[in-house]
């Protein structure tokens, strides 16, 4: 049991807080779900908004005092059918497993099928029985994976669909590398009345900047995705949709509210806002620049000597890197990121494929989605590749290394992309 003072307690929670920026704003994080956010996204978000209510949608609350949040909640919700290009936007969700949830919620109910991708080939937890699919009860089945594309097998997975007409076909993964084949599997299922279910978490940012795929265009009914990981906002989530209907579009509102959530956490909802008006001025260019950053850490990882996935296709499409260190199940991914983070380099482990247990996986999954945030480009995704080579081929004593990281990364110190850079630097706090 802990002795320390109250006092003490809050102190070492601030100590703590501090070391955290101290370790991203010195070193190299490259975890793929991850972000930072910008100035005036933590402006809002550091306001009197924390600690307050609004139920509902604008214009029909359940508390007085929500005017001033009713303009920023109608304007995010205009901003997010421009960005998305969606007919219908809820923009209440405080994760994406929450707007997965909700989005279960509305589309099927309890004893429904699922397909949808597994956990072993890069699907979510909340798309299985252990999350979000489970606690709806649903019965999920899963696609047979290519994995030479690194992407659901088209035929297996259309035959899976006409032969157990799901209620819901779920896509998208975390581990997501190329685009999915979403047209042929959107034919499949609505052929057989199933709704298409993107998941795009990982690849929002890529999407709403017009550099990965389209799919409420290609088919998807409805798409959910987290507002921080490619998409540079403050933690939350999305729900959208490409239906006009507007009695879907209420279902889809009220399995937001009432469905999942209460209050929805409104100082985030207002720095999505904000992200969402930056994304409308810089998104593009922070889409292009991630992939092309992605892909030239690719080709450097592999000229140093890592065997890096899917070289066939070009080892990727989005903002994330796969790497694979030593045997299927040996646990050399572990090994591997807990090395990199000695050197300052933040990663996580990931099984690939063939990997059979998530503790002890083969491989990494890397993320340049925060690297370029902070202003790196192709010429720094091969010094980072080098650290890498030094650190895991090498091995180099990780002290000197981790020098060099933050020698590199001092000179990458606010966020790009955005208005009022200067403002704040990217890692307060420090
Ligand atoms: N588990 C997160 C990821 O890293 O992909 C998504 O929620």
């Amino acid at each position: 049991m802990d002795s320390s003072s109250p006092r003490d307690s809050v102190n070492r929670v601030l100590e703590a807080t501090s070391n955290s920026a101290r370790l991203y704003g010195n070193g190299l994080g490259m975890i793929a779900s991850e972000n930072i956010i910008s100035p005036n996204v933590k402006r809002a978000i550091n306001s009197d908004l924390h600690g307050r209510y609004a139920e509902g949608l604008p214009g029909k609350r359940y508390y007085q005092g929500c005017e001033d949040f009713d303009t920023i909640e109608s304007l995010g919700i205009d901003l997010a059918k421009k960005v998305f290009n969606a007919p219908f936007a809820n923009i209440q969700s405080t994760s994406g497993t929450v707007s997965n949830i909700g989005a279960l919620k509305a589309l099927a109910k309890p004893g429904d099928s699922i397909t949808a991708v597994s956990t072993a080939d890069g699907g979510h937890i909340s798309h299985a029985r252990m999350g979000a699919v489970g606690l709806r009860d649903l019965h999920v089945s899963t696609y047979p994976w290519d994995e030479n594309r690194m992407e659901p097998d088209i035929d297996g997975s259309c035959a899976l669909i006409r032969e157990l007409k799901p209620k819901i076909t779920l896509v998208g993964q975390s581990v997501f590398l190329f685009p999915t084949p979403l047209k042929e599997l959107a034919d499949a299922a609505h052929e057989v009345g199933s709704t298409v279910m993107y998941d795009g978490a990982h690849v929002l940012g890529l999407i709403a900047g017009g550099v990965f795929q389209d799919p409420l265009r290609e088919g998807a009914d409805v798409m959910t995705g987290s507002s921080h990981k490619t998409f540079p906002g403050p933690q939350g989530g999305f729900l959208l949709s490409s239906n006009e209907d507007s009695k879907f579009q209420r279902k889809l509102n009220n399995s937001m509210f009432p469905g999942v959530v209460s209050s929805y956490h409104l100082h985030h909802v207002a720095g999505k806002v904000v992200a969402l008006a930056e994304f409308e001025a810089f998104g593009k260019a922070y889409a292009q620049d991630i992939v092309k950053n992605a892909q030239a850490f690719a080709q450097a990882l592999a000229a140093e000597g890592f065997d890096v996935l899917a070289e066939s296709r070009g080892y990727t499409a989005s903002h994330q890197v796969l790497t694979r260190h030593g045997d299927i199940d040996s646990g050399a991914g572990a090994t591997a990121a807990a090395l990199l983070e000695k050197a300052g380099i933040i990663t996580n482990m990931n099984m690939l494929p063939g990997d059979s247990k998530a503790m002890t996986p083969s491989g990494l999954r890397l993320g340049v989605q925060e690297l370029t945030r902070v202003g790196m480009g192709p010429r720094e995704m091969e010094e980072v590749a080098s650290f890498y080579a030094r650190v895991l081929l090498q091995n180099e004593d990780v002290k000197a290394i981790k020098n060099d990281v933050h020698h590199l990364k001092s000179d990458f110190q606010h966020v790009q992309y955005c208005f009022d850079s200067e403002d704040f630097p990217a890692y307060e706090g420090m």
